[in-house]
C-alpha cells in the first residue's frame, strides 16, 4: 500500500492494527488463567529458533495456530496459546565465531526482533508465559529431570562410535557428514570411540510403536514414518559353527541375526561388521584386513552413507558351517555395509532375495541360488541376475522346505533350530529387534544446557547435588579457537567433588537442543513455578496439547523425542500421561526453483532472468546475460539462495 492510500482507505491497516494490538496488550486479553473454569483447549505451534527474522514458514505456522485459537475462544473455551524460544544451538555459536558477538547477546537480540515481528502479525498469544530455553530459570529444571532420569535408569553413559571432525574438534550428527567430510570444515571425518551420555529411548521401542495406533488425530504419514524409524523386526538369533582351523584364535561359533531364516539354503557368504570382535581379532593377524577396516572407518556412520557407498568386502579366510549341513562351508567376509549396532553385527548373505547381498556377490563372483519362486514362474527356469526378488512365493532349492510358503519355512527353520542345542544352549532363538537406537545427547559445544555431572578420579561419575542447580554457563568465553570453550575455560570446570571433597572436574559437554524442545509444551502450563519443572495439577489439566502444528521436518526426531520424554517425565513423577500431542497437523515446506551459475555458485531468483516456456525455458544472469543452470524445486534455504 502506498503512503497515500493508507490515508484514504476506509481500513487503515498500519494505524488500526497497531492501535488494536496495543489495546490487546494493555488489557491482557490473550493471557490465560489456569483457574479459568471453562473447558480447556491447548493449541500450540512449534516454537521458533531465534535465528534472526521470521520467514514465510513461520508466518504460515503461526497463522494457522492463531485461527484455531481464535475459533476455540469464540466457541467458549479457555484457550492456552503460548509462545517461546528454542534458543540454544549451533547457529548462535557460529555467529560468535564469524562475527565476534556473544551467543547470548546474539540470541536475545534476535528474540527481540522476532518478537516484534510476531506482535506485528497480531497473533493472539499469551506473552505472559514466554520462555527461552537458554534461560537458567528454564534449564535448571531440565538438569533436575536429567538427574531424575539417571536415578530411574533412563540415562546411561557409554562408549559409542561418533563422527569426529578433526578440524572443528567436534562430534557431527550423521546429517552433518556430506560425502565423508565435515559440512563446515570440509575435513575428512573420522570415526571415534567417545564416552557419551544417552537417553534410553530404546527402553520404550515397543510402547512408542504400539501407542502410535492411539494417535488417531495424527497424520497417517507421520505415524508411518515413526513406525519405520522404530523398525521392529521379528527374526532369529542363530549360532553358526565356525571351522576352528580357519579362525584367528580357535573361535568356534558366530552368532547372527536374520529376519529371513527361510532363505538359509540360498546362503552364499557370511559378513561381519568392521567393528565385530571376530573381524578385529582377524585384523590383528592380518595387516591387509586391518587396512581394509581402517578404510571402512573413513566412511560416515549414517544409514544414508552406508546405503550409497559402494559395497566392499574382504575375505577373512574363515569358514562357517551351514546349520543344516556341516559339509557346506561358507566364506566369512568383513563388509562395509554391516552395522555393529544392528542385531549382532553379523549376517548370512542370501543374494537372490536381498539387493545388497546380490550387489556384493556380483562384485566378488560368489553366485546366487534362488530359493523363493514367485507364483506363476517356473522354478526350473527362474533365475536372478542383477535384481533381487524380495516378494512372496513358494520355497525351492531348499531340501525339506521345498513347496512351503515363506511363513511356513520361517516357522519350520525356527522350530528345528531352537530344538537343537550346542553347549546347553539352543542353536537359535526367536528375537524381536528394533532399528531405534538410544539417543546420544552429548554435544561438545558451549551454547547448550550443561550436563549436571562431576567427574572425580576417586568417585567416578557424581551427579551435581540438587541444591547446586542450576549449573550455569560461564559468560567469559572465547571462540577464537576450534573446540569447546567450556573445556578450555580457565576455571569453570574445576570444582570440588560433592562426595569426597577432593579436586574434580565438571562435565563440559552440553545437551542436544532437542532435549530443550522435548518438554517446553509442559512448562508452558505453569512457567512460573520455581520448585519443580511442572505443577502436576496444571500440567495434567492442560495436556495433552489438543492441536499441535509444525513442520513435517520434525515428523521423526522432535515428535519422537517428545513422546519419549513425556514417558520419562511420567515415570519420574513430573506428568500424568504418556502422549503429549493429541492432535497434530504438519505443514510442508515453502519451496522454490534453484539456480546455479557457470562457476557452480547458487544464484538468487531475483538475479535471474527467465525466457521461454516448457522445454525452451532458459535462465540467464539478469546483469550479465551469462547462462544459468535451472535446478530442482527445493526447500527454500539460505545456502541454496532460492529465497524471495
Ligand atoms: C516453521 C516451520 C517449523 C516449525 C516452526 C518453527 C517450518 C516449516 C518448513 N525450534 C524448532 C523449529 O523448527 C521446533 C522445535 C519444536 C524442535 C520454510 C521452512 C522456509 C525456510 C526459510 C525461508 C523461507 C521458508 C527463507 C529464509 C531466508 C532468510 C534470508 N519451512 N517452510 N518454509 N524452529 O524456527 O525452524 O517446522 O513448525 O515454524 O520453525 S523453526
Ligand atoms: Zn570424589
Amino acid at each position: 500500500m502506498t503512503a497515500d492510500s493508507s490515508k484514504n482507505e476506509r481500513y487503515n491497516a498500519r494505524a488500526a492494527e497497531a492501535r488494536w494490538q496495543q489495546t490487546w496488550d494493555e488489557r491482557g486479553i490473550f493471557a490465560t488463567k489456569n483457574d479459568d473454569p471453562r473447558p480447556k483447549y491447548y493449541v500450540l505451534e512449534m516454537f521458533p529458533y531465534p535465528s534472526g527474522r521470521i520467514h514465510m514458514g513461520h508466518v504460515r505456522n503461526y497463522t494457522m495456530g492463531d485461527v484455531v485459537a481464535r475459533f476455540k475462544r469464540a466457541m467458549g473455551n479457555a484457550v492456552l496459546h503460548p509462545m517461546g524460544w528454542d534458543a540454544f544451538g549451533m547457529p548462535a555459536e557460529n555467529a560468535a565465531i564469524d562475527r565476534k558477538v556473544h551467543p547470548k547477546a546474539w540470541t536475545y537480540d534476535n528474540i527481540a526482533s522476532m518478537k516484534a515481528q510476531l506482535k506485528s502479525m497480531g497473533l493472539s498469544l499469551d506473552w505472559a508465559r514466554e520462555i527461552a530455553t537458554c534461560d537458567p530459570a528454564y534449564y535448571r529444571h531440565q538438569q533436575k529431570m536429567f538427574l531424575d532420569f539417571l536415578r530411574a535408569g533412563l540415562v546411561e553413559r557409554k562408549q559409542s562410535k561418533v563422527n569426529w571432525d578433526p578440524v572443528d574438534h567436534t562430534v557431527l550428527a550423521n546429517e552433518q557428514v556430506i560425502d565423508g567430510r565435515g559440512w563446515r570444515s570440509g575435513a575428512v571425518v573420522e570415526q571415534r570411540e567417545l564416552t557419551q551420555w544417552f537417553f534410553k529411548i530404546s527402553n520404550y521401542s515397543e510402547d512408542l510403536l504400539t501407542a502410535l495406533d492411539t494417535l488417531d488425530r495424527w497424520p497417517e504419514k507421520v505415524r508411518l514414518m515413526q513406525k519405520n524409524w522404530i523398525g521392529r523386526s521379528e527374526g532369529l538369533a542363530l549360532r553358526f559353527m565356525l571351522d576352528p582351523a580357519t579362525t584367528p584364535n580357535k573361535e568356534s561359533e558366530l552368532e547372527i541375526f536374520t529376519t529371513r531364516p527361510d532363505t538359509l539354503f540360498g546362503a552364499k557368504f557370511m559378513a561381519l561388521s568392521p567393528d565385530h570382535p571376530l573381524a578385529q581379532a582377524a585384523a590383528a593377524k592380518n595387516p591387509k584386513l586391518a587396512q581394509f577396516i581402517e578404510q571402512c572407518h573413513q566412511m560416515g556412520t549414517s544409514q544414508a552413507a552406508i546405503d550409497t557407498a559402494e559395497k566392499m568386502g574382504f575375505d577373512t579366510g574363515i569358514k562357517a558351517l551351514h546349520p543344516f549341513d556341516a559339509s557346506w562351508k561358507l566364506p566369512v567376509y568383513v563388509a562395509n555395509f554391516i552395522l555393529m549396532e544392528y542385531g549382532t553385527g553379523a549376517i548370512f548373505g542370501c543374494p537372490a532375495h536381498d539387493q545388497r547381498d546380490l550387489d556384493f556377490v556380483n562384485k566378488y563372483g560368489l553366485g546366487n541360488t534362488p530359493v523363493v519362486c514367485p507364483d506363476g514362474q517356473d522354478p526350473a527356469t527362474f533365475v536372478i541376475t542383477t535384481t533381487a526378488y524380495d516378494g512372496d512365493g513358494r520355497m525351492i532349492n531348499s531340501r525339506f522346505l521345498d513347496g512351503m510358503s515363506i511363513d511356513e519355512a520361517k516357522e519350520e527353520v525356527a522350530k528345528r533350530l531352537e530344538r537343537e542345542t550346542r553347549g546347553n544352549r539352543p542353536v537359535a532363538q526367536r528375537q524381536v529387534n528394533y532399528r531405534l537406537r538410544d539417543w546420544g545427547i552429548s554435544r561438545q559445544r558451549y551454547w547448550g544446557c550443561p550436563i549436571p555431572i562431576i567427574h572425580c578420579d576417586k568417585c567416578g561419575v557424581v551427579p551435581v547435588p540438587e541444591k547446586d542447580l542450576p549449573v550455569t554457563l560461564p559468560e567469559d568465553v572465547s571462540f577464537d579457537k576450534p573446540g569447546n570453550p567450556l573445556d578450555r575455560h580457565p576455571t569453570w570446570k574445576n570444582v570440588t567433588c560433592p562426595n569426597c571433597h577432593g579436586p574434580a572436574r565438571r562435565e563440559t559437554d552440553t545437551m542436544d537442543t532437542f532435549v530443550d524442545s522435548s518438554w517446553y509444551f509442559a512448562r508452558f502450563t505453569d512457567p512460573w513455578i520455581t520448585t519443580a519443572p511442572t505443577d502436576l495439577k496444571c500440567v495434567n489439566e492442560w495436556l495433552p496439547v489438543d492441536q499441535y502444528i509444525g513442520g513435517i521436518e520434525h515428523a521423526i526426531l522432535h515428535l519422537l523425542y517428545s513422546r519419549f520424554f513425556t514417558r520419562a517425565m511420567h515415570k519420574t513423577g513430573h506428568i500424568g500421561m504418556d502422549e503429549p500431542f493429541a492432535g497434530l497437523f504438519t505443514q510442508g515446506m515453502v519451496v522454490h526453483e534453484t539456480y546455479r551459475s557457470k562457476s557452480g555458485d547458487w544464484v538468487e531468483p531475483a538475479n535471474v532472468k527467465i525466457d521461454g516456456l516448457g522445454d525452451a525455458r532458459r535462465a540467464t544472469l539478469a546483469a550479465t546475460g551469462e547462462a544459468v543452470e535451472i535446478g530442482g524445486i527445493e526447500k527454500m534455504s539460505k545456502s541454496k539462495k532460492n529465497t524471495i
